[in-house]
């Protein structure tokens, strides 16, 4: 790279291109805070996560935008919250806001391309296809024999005879069939395939980096797992052993207080009764688990393959998920929420030489602010328009902080926010909860009706869109 391009940097930016970091961008599919280093659950198996924790910015209080794939990475990828874009789930409606954006708007990876990276990316970063906001991309067509074995080639667990008839989509309890009365939306089993998805997606990564850039790259590696199906291989079930696996607390009262626009959002889910019954939840925790620590296996191939290139001291490192996941708790299975359970995320950040590591960083922040903590790591900033901000300056100065808190959302009009100890939650038709995180981590008190609270609800409310 040929240096005396000061004049188009920013201040304070390395002086030449060439020094530019680059940036491995780690997307991973629903993934909660089941990580070792995030303690959701305590049975999580994830020592390459752990490990680049070890050396990383850790957000210990990250959340998405929206607790659906669109919605989450449209807002991460293109800076917009979901109450400024319209993309609110996965409607027509916010499908083809989404495919405008894609076609008009520089997302993350463009904006990157426009400062003289080369961006490269595979598996799932975006919803959807992208392509043309790559330099160097795989091909969703590659994908298609690796999912095509992976179902097709898909073993029944060997579990008692009971637990297996849900695989024949027969019923196994009053409601309770395949996939937990969701169709076959929830499988999950030890995986018969020869190949899979994510395989594909981290081999080719690793043959990018081995090949080699021959400018500053933006390299992105999205997994796929562990979004369901949670069929992934048997060595990955083994590590969580049916009797050492620990079912999140489920307390049969807990939606007594909650308002009717929260008991909509998980009515079709209200079947865990039965499913505690014939632990079935238990079995679909080791699923979830199993694939979390798959999920984990494939990004340490890549992060091994980052550790032995010519570019291991060079490149930033960022870890994030687009939404987190329920498994019982407030009686509701997936996303699609607005308790923690659906919103934190993991969000790790290596900057070569910029922190002491590991370092945490505990105020609730939002994945709308990556992108351009990330720009603002490789010395530049993204365009105005973008709605998030670089969170470097807080990290350094925590007294900087301006108290922005995390807001999230979930369909049109229905919004939280986490700030300090708090989550409060408005829906569409005004109704509220409210949580204090430092009594009562699982969230199960809902405070929202006590007359003692007003001042602070009254606080956190500011933070929300207008309601209706
Ligand atoms: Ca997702
Ligand atoms: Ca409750």
């Amino acid at each position: 790279m040929s240096s005396g391009g000061a004049a188009t940097t920013t201040p304070g930016a390395p002086s030449e291109r060439g020094d530019r970091p680059n940036v491995l961008f780690l997307s991973v599919d629903d993934l909660n805070d089941w990580v070792g280093f995030l303690g959701g659950n305590a049975g999580a198996v994830t020592p390459n996560m752990d490990a680049l924790r070890q050396r990383s910015l850790s957000f210990s209080n990250a959340y998405c935008a929206a607790p659906i794939c669109l919605a989450s990475r449209t807002s991460t990828l293109f800076g917009a919250m979901p109450s400024d874009s319209g993309v609110f789930d996965h409607s027509e409606e916010s499908r083809a806001v989404a495919r405008t954006m894609v076609k008009e708007l520089p997302s993350l990876p463009m904006e990157f391309r426009s400062q003289g990276y080369v961006a490269a990316g595979a598996g799932k970063v975006f919803h959807g296809s992208a392509a043309d906001h790559w330099d160097r991309s795989l091909p969703v067509e590659q994908y298609a024999p690796a999912f095509a074995r992976s179902r097709e080639e898909f073993q029944p667990p060997s579990y008692d005879p009971d637990w297996a008839s849900p695989y024949d989509g027969e019923p196994i309890g009053d409601g309770v069939g395949r996939g937990f009365g969701l169709g076959s939306q929830i499988d999950f089993g030890p995986s018969g395939a020869a190949v899979e998805p994510d395989s594909v997606t981290a081999d080719w990564t690793i043959e990018q980096l081995k090949a080699g850039f021959a400018a500053p790259f933006f390299l992105a590696y999205g997994s796929y797992i562990p979004h369901l199906p949670w069929r992934v291989p048997q060595r990955f079930f083994d590590l969580h052993p049916l009797d050492s696996v620990q079912v999140p607390e489920v307390r049969s009262d807990d939606l007594e207080d909650l308002p009717d626009a929260a008991l909509e959002m998980i009515d079709k889910q209200r079947i865990l009764v039965t499913l505690q019954d014939n632990d079935i939840l238990r079995h679909a925790v080791q699923g979830y688990l199993a694939a979390i620590s798959y999920a984990d296996f494939e990004i340490g191939r890549v992060l091994d393959a980052l550790a032995s290139s010519p570019y291991a001291d060079t490149t930033v490192i960022a870890l994030w998920s687009d939404h987190g996941f329920h498994l019982g708790e407030k009686l509701h299975i997936r996303k699609f929420a607005l308790w923690e359970r659906a919103t934190r995320v993991p969000l790790l950040l290596h900057v070569p030489g910029r922190f002491a590591s590991p370092q945490t960083f505990d105020p609730p922040v939002s994945l709308i602010d990556l992108g351009p903590t990330l720009a603002d790591a490789c010395g530049f900033e993204l365009r105005p328009e973008h709605r998030g901000r670089s969170l470097l300056p807080l990290v350094e100065s925590p007294d900087s902080a301006d108290g922005r808190p995390a807001v999230m959302t979930w369909l049109d009009g229905n919004h939280a926010v986490r700030r300090g100890d708090w989550r409060y939650i408005r829906y569409a038709d005004g109704s509220t909860e409210l949580y204090d995180r430092a009594t009562d981590p699982d969230e199960f008190a809902n405070l929202s009706g006590d007359d003692a609270f007003g001042d602070v609800i009254a606080e956190l409310d500011a933070f929300l869109p207008a309601g209706p």
